[in-house]
């Protein structure tokens, strides 16, 4: 896959590049990921690509005309691309976008800066998508956690197969807690079931205690899972000992 990430800050965004998951993904060919300055694209000798808003108010907007030719370079360098503007106003990103985007052939990722963008620019969006309701500086660390969410998702990316196994185990719900050497630290012990070495047990175990995780810390995630007859006896027992808790604690 290709992404291309146009932004006033190229050398940030190609950080995502060169560490961990999307940094093997660029390095095997999975994942081809380059950048392109809208500065590039300044229609003044002073490189500017943004200007005072009509109708006056703070801050400074985009100007369409550098944004719009970034996008038609980038389309014509990738053969053809989903344009995609990161933007506070946008759909929220979310994991279902991710595997919508990781199944295209070509991204094209539009870094805002400044109060935003000169609205004539829209016509080049194919959609808007912002990472949550919290005000960033510009697009570029939404754009790079795009990159990093899609990469993982391209086959072969995670390396380890069963972490995107694990993934379909617990789809749309927390993770459960893990544990690791050493088996007994300050006073804490690892539950007993995963050093039991029953496979069955650790995985009903771990299950249940991701359905109770989520109903405890994002009760919201739930309405959106169809529970089967296991994961629904997991939780309810879960829940029946939650509340046994709660009866000795008060
Ligand atoms: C404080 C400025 N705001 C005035 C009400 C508007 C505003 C303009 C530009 C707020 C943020 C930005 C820059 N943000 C992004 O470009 C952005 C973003 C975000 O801020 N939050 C979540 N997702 C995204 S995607 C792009």
């Amino acid at each position: 896959m290709k992404i291309e990430v146009l932004t006033l800050f190229p050398e940030l965004v190609e950080q995502v590049g060169r560490y961990g998951i999307v940094g093997r993904a660029v390095e095997s060919g999975k994942l081809a990921l380059t950048t392109r300055n809208f500065r590039d694209f300044s229609e003044n000798k002073w490189r500017r690509v943004d200007d005072r808003p009509y109708g006056g108010g703070p801050g400074m907007v985009m100007n369409a005309g550098p944004a719009v030719a970034a996008v038609e370079a980038a389309k014509a360098a990738l053969g053809g691309a989903k344009v995609i503007a990161l933007s506070p106003q946008g759909e929220r990103f979310t994991q279902d976008w991710a595997k919508r985007l990781a199944r295209e052939p070509a991204l094209v990722l539009l870094c805002g800066r400044y109060e935003g963008l000169d609205e004539r620019a829209a016509a080049v969006v194919d959609v808007e998508l912002s990472v949550g309701d919290f005000v960033l500086s510009g697009g570029e660390l939404a754009a790079m956690a795009v990159v990093d969410a899609v990469a993982r998702l391209l086959p072969g990316a995670l390396g380890d197969e069963q972490s995107a196994e694990n993934d379909s185990f617990s789809a749309g719900l927390l993770d459960h807690p893990h544990f690791t050497r050493p088996e007994l630290w300050r006073g804490e012990a690892v539950p007993e079931v995963l050093l039991s070495g029953d496979h069955a047990a650790v995985r009903r175990w771990r299950l249940q205690r991701a359905l109770g995780a989520t109903w405890l810390k994002r009760p919201d995630l739930l309405d959106r899972v169809e529970l089967d007859k296991e994961q629904d006896a997991l939780l309810r027992e879960f829940i029946a000992q939650q509340q046994q808790k709660e009866r000795g604690g008060t």
